[in-house]
């Protein structure tokens, strides 16, 4: 197996219903990646060497996904120069998900996380292989074949509609 190049994580387990869609993505894109829960609240220690080592061990991007009062993708964005994308998940403490989309999206000048829209998982996964893409063209294909997809099936989609 290769070694990951994506780091997906999430607060909890309860998150994982939402953020499975972007390891499918990228295993459907061939992107050899790792998954684990990192609680920015219950486990900050293990957070913080999480996100000290992941460069270390060949990850180019981390996608972060927390509900609530979700500061695992920030803290982590503080503590790693890789690209971290964060996913806001509407979960069982979430307020409609404004928590957590406000917790993502509103960092500081310096410390960006790249925010994606509410449990949108797999958009996730598609940036972080379209940020991998820059340097493996044959990755690179591969998303705009899946782009082509999404265009023909909007063609497909207007075949017999009243024109
Ligand atoms: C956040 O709190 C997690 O990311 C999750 O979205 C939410 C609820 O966690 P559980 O109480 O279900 O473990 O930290």
């Amino acid at each position: 197996m290769s070694k990951p190049l994506v780091g997906i994580i999430m607060g909890s387990s309860s998150d994982m219903d939402v953020m499975k869609a972007a390891a499918e993505i990228l295993i459907s894109f061939n992107v050899p990646h790792e998954v684990q829960i990192v609680s920015a609240h219950r486990t900050p220690e293990w957070m913080m060497e999480y996100a000290r080592s992941a460069a270390g061990r060949g990850i180019k991007v981390i996608i972060a996904g927390a509900g609530g009062a979700a500061h695992l993708p920030g803290m982590t964005a503080s503590m790693t120069s890789l690209p971290v994308i964060g996913v806001p998940v509407r979960s069982s403490n979430s307020i409609d998900g404004w928590d957590s989309i406000l917790s993502i999206l509103q960092m500081p000048n310096g410390v960006p996380v790249a925010t994606v829209a509410l449990n949108a998982a797999q958009n996730a996964g598609i940036l972080a292989a379209q940020i991998i893409a820059t340097s493996d063209n044959s990755l690179f294909k591969k998303i705009e074949e899946f782009k082509n997809n999404l265009k023909e099936k909007v063609i497909d989609a207007n075949k017999g509609l009243a024109q």
